[in-house]
């Protein structure tokens, strides 16, 4: 396939409910969408970046000019056989992993359309029904939040995980367990804790977690090992993975004892199927996480789930949970089990709206080669 041109355009959608987290509460997303134009093959990717850089350093506003002016370039004019075949053309830019992500997966999405071929199974993928979880934001109460798990558990997810911050964790945690002594149960912390506040982590492991993700800060992984040496719940690192050979030190110093797969924190499909192995050559069991995407990339999100070592449920959800509407048809739905039938037709299975997203697009911009 040869890239004759790439667009990039913002599109605003607004979240059916806010999402926060210990850093940020967010009402609206600013999603940036990417399409590789292909001799007359189109691929599509989402760029994960949130609307300020909080989660990560990346975000809408520094996706869009690292893209139009490295990223796009490197690899437009250029015939292609494979969406990998643009990581070694990207990698003299140093991080924006989420904007490299977005390119490279719209690549494969070509690819997969180009072979005819379902995107899961040209990713290596082989399990044909995705097991789904939900992450739900910090409230303004208690009982907003039950009532909140009571919905979602009445749908069938398989794994209910809250945000915690500090004033809102082992509180929580209790009326949880209290009303729910069974399910499957999980905390995410983005960072809001550190070492000094062991003590109060420790009470953590009274609630039979299945994990804490990310308790300490966003880049570290070191303290991580010393953390998880005390606390009998198992540490998932998000925010500190960004390739393989972080995954491998996580997992050789005993950082970690589950990994959290973003495939754009990671910078593509290739980076993720790399940590996806890495972590499955040690039994260490992944998950899929998500980052509110649209559409688009909750498609890629399922593709990838179905690579064998993705054990436990992702934040992978119905569409509705997010979106009024989605931009995609049909939209993601969960069964009343808990899952996600992936399907057999070629590229992601889903048809791309572009009519709706033409009308939710805020700017946009056509890349031509040598411009
Ligand atoms: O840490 O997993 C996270 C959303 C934005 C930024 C970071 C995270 C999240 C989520 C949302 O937990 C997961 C989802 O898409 O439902
Ligand atoms: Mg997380």
């Amino acid at each position: 396939m040869k890239v004759e041109a790439i667009t990039i355009r913002e599109i605003q959608m607004p979240l059916v409910h806010f999402f926060e987290t210990s850093f940020k509460r967010t009402f609206s997303r600013r999603i940036l969408l990417l399409t590789v134009h292909c001799q007359g093959l189109e691929g599509w990717g989402e760029c994960v970046a949130g609307e300020d850089p909080f989660y990560s350093s990346e975000w809408t506003e520094s996706a869009w000019p690292t893209i139009k002016n490295y990223l796009a370039p490197a690899v437009l004019g250029r015939t292609l056989s494979a969406g990998r075949e643009s990581v070694p053309l990207m990698m003299k830019v140093r991080g924006h992993d989420m904007a490299k992500a977005a390119l490279e997966n719209a690549l494969w999405d070509a690819e997969a359309k180009e072979k005819q071929l379902p995107l899961w199974k040209l990713l290596g993928g082989t399990l044909r029904e995705i097991s789904c979880g939900v992450s739900i934001g910090i409230q303004d109460s208690i009982e907003q939040l039950l009532d909140n798990i009571a919905t979602e558990l009445a749908a069938g997810y398989r794994r209910i995980k809250i945000k915690v911050k500090p004033n809102w964790d082992v509180n929580v945690l209790e009326r949880i367990r209290s009303r729910w002594p069974e399910i499957v149960l999980s905390c995410d912390a983005n960072s809001a804790y550190t070492l000094d506040e062991l003590e109060h982590l420790r009470k953590f492991d009274q609630f039979n977690l299945l994990m804490i993700e990310q308790p300490l800060w966003h880049d570290d992984i070191f303290y991580h090992s010393r953390l998880q040496k005390e606390l009998r719940t198992a540490i998932c690192l998000d925010e500190s993975i960004h390739h393989a050979r972080d995954a491998a030190k996580a997992l050789d110093i005993g950082a970690c004892r589950i990994i959290n797969i973003k495939v754009g924190r990671v910078g593509g499909f290739t980076e993720a199927k790399k940590v996806h192995d890495v972590c499955a050559s040690r039994d260490i069991p992944v998950w899929c996480g998500g980052m509110l995407e649209s559409g688009i990339g909750r498609a890629h999100n399922i593709a990838l789930s179905t690579l064998h070592n993705f054990r436990l449920p992702g934040d992978v959800s119905a569409s509705k949970r997010y979106w009024k509407e989605d931009i995609i048809e049909p939209a993601v739905d969960v069964s009343p089990q808990g899952t996600i039938l992936v399907s057999d037709a070629p590229g992601t299975g889903y048809r791309v709206r572009e009519d709706l997203i033409e009308r939710l697009t805020a700017r946009k911009e056509t890349i031509l080669p040598g411009k």
